[in-house]
């Protein structure tokens, strides 16, 4: 049996990953990902799974859960039933219950907790959001880092960037700023002005693209007008950075084939859209696009060129990050952990403490599965057929079934069953297979890629209404970066989000005088949270680091959305720590 496979984790790497008598190991014949997996996989045995189904806390058979899910299904008008599909497990397969839901007529969500307004900002320009390959960004001379943790979040790129200039924008020192040829310590949410600031310069320099800019950038002239909106001395004070960083930069990237690597750091924002268009704005500028070993890269569109099986349209959605629970009377939670992972935890609670019924179907118990009316425990990756994309490379990976698992339900079988109930027509899971890798056509052997995506993307424009890029050319400046401690909430190495090993402790530089151990109350607006301090040298002073998956963060968190892109803001609010 080939014993091929793919990590299914929500991860820019995609991992190939072969199964070989009961372990995990990483597949070195792959062109990306070359042989190691990260501490989640290698250590994925370990972690106890959910294997009985119950409810009502008592413990029942599958089947008897899923006669009970068929009959609150069949009692419940469907427009109060909710579905909600997290990023638990990254496989295409993980939609068949999508397809169930929106033909049942239930609610799905649209909006996101995580790339969505940096996507949005991305579209507004550019008209689609394509990824750099790995091969692609290994032909620049210089990255720049902006907002990304690559050891923690995107290890697999690592080998890529060998021998390049390196520039980092983080308010962090992380491993990649420590190896980085220029580190630039930015405030929080000062990226914005960034990139205005070097367009502005760039043009006064009279060093950007002019022959890219006749042919696809012919309003940039607005932009410029925008980045002489700037106040330069106040603005460079208030972000930290000097205008000998800004001319150090341009000299770095100027006439160089550069890479611009952007992570969702610079978008948990109510602004992310805006600063993510004005980073992109500065690319074009210089002319980055379509160009061989150039381009700005963010989280790509994963199933763009993917055909799809199953349909999602819905009668009715919610926005994810401020999902209404109490106005369902059956709220179905897939792949996810909301009681941790949405903004503001203490309205998600209300709000879940106010369904009709929760039905939690994942792997992991978490606060989530606490809540739950009924718990249905799936098949983990290795016991079900799935197909598995990538927001970081053009690789489609099959990843087959590959042991029997007695405990679990798969996500197509569940689909299946509810179909059947139902009278809803879905393709055989064979078919489904299938027609989804009818998208992608043979690449090394072995390997396949999705057809149809270019290398370097954007080489004959921008899928705009004229196929040029559109300019950023308004901004609302509303945002407070003078007072208050910021909150970064970022990717830890030990955990997946609220998967794994998770954080329990708020990170401060050690002059702020918290002893190391002691307990602090951590607050905002919003709301507080006590947790343990730990020091960590590499933040800055007006910074408090508490990690995505800490229990509690989310208490700190708001959930109004992000002004474009529906997406959930997990930084804007300022912080206060004190002792407890
Ligand atoms: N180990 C591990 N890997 C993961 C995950 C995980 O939980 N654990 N989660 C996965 C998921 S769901 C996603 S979406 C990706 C995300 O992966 P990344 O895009 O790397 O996202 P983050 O770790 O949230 O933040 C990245 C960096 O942004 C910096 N940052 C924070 N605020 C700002 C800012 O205002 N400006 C700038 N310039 N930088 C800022 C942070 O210090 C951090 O170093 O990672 C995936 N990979
Ligand atoms: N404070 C703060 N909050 C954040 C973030 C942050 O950086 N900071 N990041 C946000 C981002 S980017 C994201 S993507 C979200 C992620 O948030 P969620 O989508 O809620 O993801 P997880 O916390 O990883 O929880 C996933 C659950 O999926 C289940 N699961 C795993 N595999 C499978 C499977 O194969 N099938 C089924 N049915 N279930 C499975 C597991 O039981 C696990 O508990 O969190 C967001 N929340
Ligand atoms: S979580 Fe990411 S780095 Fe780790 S094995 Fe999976 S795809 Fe690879
Ligand atoms: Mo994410």
């Amino acid at each position: 049996m080939n014993n091929l496979t793919a990590c299914p984790l929500d991860c820019y790497d995609a991992c190939s990953v072969r199964y070989e008598n009961g372990r995990l190991k990483g597949d070195t014949g792959h062109p990306v990902t070359q042989g190691y997996l990260c501490p989640h996989l290698n250590h994925y045995a370990e972690y106890e799974r959910i294997t009985q189904p119950r409810y009502r806390g008592e413990a029942v058979s599958m089947k008897e859960a899923l006669r009970i899910l068929t009959e609150r299904l069949r009692e419940a008008a469907p427009h109060t039933v909710l579905h909600y599909r997290g990023g638990g497990n990254m496989g295409v397969m993980q939609r068949a219950t999508d397809h169930f839901f929106a033909a049942y007529g239930a609610t799905l969500t649209r909006g996101s907790l995580c790339d969505g307004a940096g996507h949005a900002g991305i579209i507004a320009g550019r008209g689609a959001n394509y990824a750099l390959a790995p091969e692609e960004i290994a032909k620049a001379e210089v990255v720049i880092v902006w907002g990304r943790n690559l050891h923690t979040t995107n290890s697999h790129l690592l080998p890529f960037l060998k021998g390049k200039t390196l520039i980092v924008i983080d308010p962090v020192r992380t491993q990649i700023a420590e190896q980085a040829d220029f580190h630039l310590p930015i405030k929080p949410n000062g990226d914005l002005y960034l990139a205005l600031l070097l367009s502005r310069f760039l043009i006064i320099e009279g060093s950007e693209d002019k022959a890219f800019l006749e042919a696809y950038g012919s309003e940039h002239e607005w932009f410029y007008e925008l980045t002489q909106t700037v106040r330069i001395k106040k603005v460079l004070d208030s972000i930290d950075v000097s205008l000998g960083d800004i001319g150090r930069l341009l000299e770095m990237v100027v006439g160089k084939r550069t890479v611009i690597l952007a992570g969702i750091g610079i978008q948990k924002y109510a602004n992310g859209a805006a600063t993510m268009r004005a980073i992109d704005s500065f690319g074009a500028l210089l002319g980055l696009f379509g160009k061989e070993g150039c381009g700005v890269s963010y989280l790509g569109d994963s199933l763009s060129g993917v055909g799809l099986p199953f349909e999602r349209k819905a009668k009715h959605y919610e926005t994810v990050a401020n999902l209404p629970f109490h106005k369902y009377e059956l709220v179905f939670i897939q792949g996810a952990n909301p009681a941790s992972q949405l903004p503001d935890t203490a309205r998600v609670l209300d709000s879940l403490s106010k369904a009709g019924a929760i039905v939690y179907f994942g792997l992991y118990e978490n606060e989530t599965s606490q809540l739950a009316d009924l718990v249905i425990p799936a098949k983990s990756f290795l016991g079900k057929e799935d197909i598995r994309a990538s927001y970081g490379s053009d690789y489609l990976q099959y990843a087959p079934m590959l042991r029997m698992e007695e405990a679990g339900i798969g996500e197509y079988e569940l689909a299946a069953q509810l179909c059947g109930e139902f009278g809803v027509a879905i393709e055989s899971e064979e078919g489904c297979i299938e027609q989804i890798m009818a998208s992608s056509e043979p690449a090394e052997p072995g390997y396949f890629r999705i057809r149809g995506r270019q290398q370097p993307p954007y080489r004959d424009g921008f899928e705009t209404d004229d196929g040029e890029f559109v300019f950023l050319d308004e901004v609302d400046y509303d945002f407070n970066l003078e007072e208050g401690m910021f909150l970064l909430t970022s990717k830890s190495p030990r955990s997946l989000n609220s998967q794994f090993r998770r954080e329990h402790a708020a990170y401060l530089h050690p002059d702020l005088g918290f002893a190391e151990g002691t307990r602090v109350r951590v607050s905002s607006a919003v709301g507080s949270v006590e947790l343990e301090v730990r020091h960590d040298d590499r933040l800055r002073r007006d910074c408090v680091l508490i990690y995505s998956g800490t229990p509690g963060v989310n208490y700190l968190t708001t959930s109004r959305l992000s002004d474009e892109g529906e997406n959930a803001i997990f930084q804007d609010e300022k912080i206060k720590v004190e002792p407890c």
